[in-house]
């Protein structure tokens, strides 16, 4: 496993997951979920998303990953990211600066799915990523800095929380599937993953 990779399984309660589900709940009707697609193709993802904070994260054919300010369907400004959150990101990572972003990940079914991948659009790679997962288990796997290369998977069930700081921030990683069914938490089942990023160098 690749230094960095910190892993926090039941970090928090099923009470705390449900108030924060109850506050992302309420956060999401003015702050919509959407559909991101790929540079280029224009494919879409089988992740719905959307972002809390000054920065969010938003992908489509014409203008690729990036950064901006305002949800790309409402064009409102993102609201802020909980409190509650910011406390979490303190508590575990002690890092000196808050995070910019919170991205919200949706796997609705067993078709939702994320490639392997590297987070490079942010501009600060010093700053670690956490993650926090909500309802259904996920079945995460983790490689190393070339997209070769052995890669180790880690079932994350609700209420666990992963910190990916050093090397492990720029390493591989993906979502094979997720195990629908396997949690009571959201009520349509599937399952929610919030990063919490810095974006710009402080
Ligand atoms: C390892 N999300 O949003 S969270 C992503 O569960 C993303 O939705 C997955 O990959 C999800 O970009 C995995 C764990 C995670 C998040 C960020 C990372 C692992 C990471 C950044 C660098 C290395
Ligand atoms: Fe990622």
């Amino acid at each position: 496993m690749i230094p960095g990779f910190e892993y926090h399984p039941e970090y928090l309660s099923r009470k705390e997951q449900e108030n924060l589900l109850g506050e992302i709940r309420e956060m999401i009707k003015t702050n919509p979920l959407f559909q991101p697609s790929m540079p280029k193709t224009g494919k879409p993802f089988s992740v719905a998303m959307t972002s809390f904070g000054s920065h969010g994260w938003v992908s489509d054919k014409a203008g690729g990953y990036r950064y901006q300010s305002s949800h790309p369907v409402t064009k409102r400004s993102w609201l802020p990211i909980p409190e509650k959150l910011l406390s979490i990101w303190s508590d575990l990572t002690g890092y000196p600066e808050l995070p910019e972003c919170c991205l919200l990940n949706y796997y609705k079914d067993e078709k939702a799915k994320m490639g392997l991948h590297r987070d490079q659009d942010e501009q600060d790679f010093n700053a670690p990523v956490l993650s926090i997962s909500l309802g259904d288990s996920a079945l995460f796997r983790l490689g190393g800095l070339k997209r070769k290369g052995p890669t180790t998977s880690t079932k994350l069930n609700s209420g666990d929380i992963v910190i990916l700081g050093g090397e492990a921030r720029n390493a591989y990683h993906g979502i094979d599937h997720i195990l629908y069914g396997s949690s009571q938490l959201l009520k349509n089942g599937g399952r929610i993953n919030l990063t919490l990023r810095r974006v710009t160098r402080s």
